[in-house]
């Protein structure tokens, strides 16, 4: 009986140890790196999961911002889906920018017929240069097609405001937009940068109550710390993290990767070098 238990107990720690962590991004390329797939999978790398990525769209980028998008065929999107998710079952999956309502509803599609219950969506709809990275026409399919799929959604305050439909300027505001995102039937919304002054306060709203995630506001302007945060989240919860304790892991990795952002690029925004300090 004895010799039992301790083989289990030795075989589930050995499949700790063999089993891999394995999270996709699907969301646009970015050539600087900064933001997008390439991001991503920077961050999966950075916080130990095995990351994949199949790209929605293509942005022209440098450091100072996008200058053009493109989709990826929704014929050849979709059969990258298709033949990675019957092959490699992932973790955890986190969309970023998507582009086109064929795209969108290609993921939908994907995330229905795999059963993937850990989605994280981040609904990008512009770059901070103002570039649109989703077309108008395919904002209602990610909210209502896909948004219902999601454990969990990061709008920021504009990306909120857009989705609800109304402008948030007091806590309140932020309070009635998480309900009316939440309508759209994910299990939880993070809405980024509460206090535009002050710390970098996100507040998370699905859960038994409200949390309040606070970090030290950091000079500068960066790039990409949407992209990092939701797929430093899907890690978490792809590691069995309530969605809590991932979202505040996660803000802890954004921190200490803003600290050591540097400019890469002509202009002066800051980019992360994932060394950690
Ligand atoms: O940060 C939003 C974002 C997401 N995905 C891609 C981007 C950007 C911003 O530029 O280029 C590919």
């Amino acid at each position: 009986m004895k010799s039992i238990s301790s083989f289990l107990r030795f075989t589930i720690h050995l499949s700790r140890i063999i089993h891999m962590i394995k999270v996709l991004s699907i969301a646009g390329s970015d050539p600087s790196s900064g933001a997008g797939i390439q991001a991503d999978l920077k961050t999966f790398q950075a916080l130990g999961a095995f990351g994949m990525a199949v790209p929605a769209a293509l942005t022209v980028q440098n450091s100072r911002g996008v200058s053009d998008v493109e989709p990826v065929s929704s014929r050849i999107f979709s059969k990258q889906l298709e033949s990675l998710l019957s092959d490699i079952r992932p973790d955890a999956v986190k969309t970023g920018m998507l582009l086109t309502k064929q795209n969108v509803d290609a993921v939908a599609k994907a995330i229905n017929k795999f059963r993937i219950k850990n989605l994280v969506i981040d609904p990008v709809l512009r770059s901070s240069s103002g570039s649109m990275l989703i077309q108008r026409s395919a904002i209602s399919s990610l909210t209502k097609g896909l948004f219902p799929l999601a454990l969990i959604v990061t709008p920021n305050i504009p990306e909120a405001e857009a989705i609800a439909g109304l402008s948030i300027r007091t806590s309140k505001d932020m309070d009635f937009a998480a309900g009316r995102i939440l309508d759209l039937g994910p299990s939880y919304v993070l809405i980024k940068g509460g206090h535009k002054h002050g710390s970098a306060s996100d507040t998370l709203y699905g859960g038994e109550s409200v949390f309040s995630f606070s970090t030290p506001r950091r000079a500068g302007e960066f790039h990409g710390t949407g992209c990092v945060l939701s797929s430093a989240i899907a890690v978490f919860i792809a590691r069995g993290l309530p969605v809590e304790k991932a979202v505040e892991n996660a803000k802890q990795f954004v921190d200490k990767m803003l600290r050591t952002a540097k400019p890469v690029g002509k202009s002066k925004a800051k980019f992360f070098s994932f060394e950690e300090r």
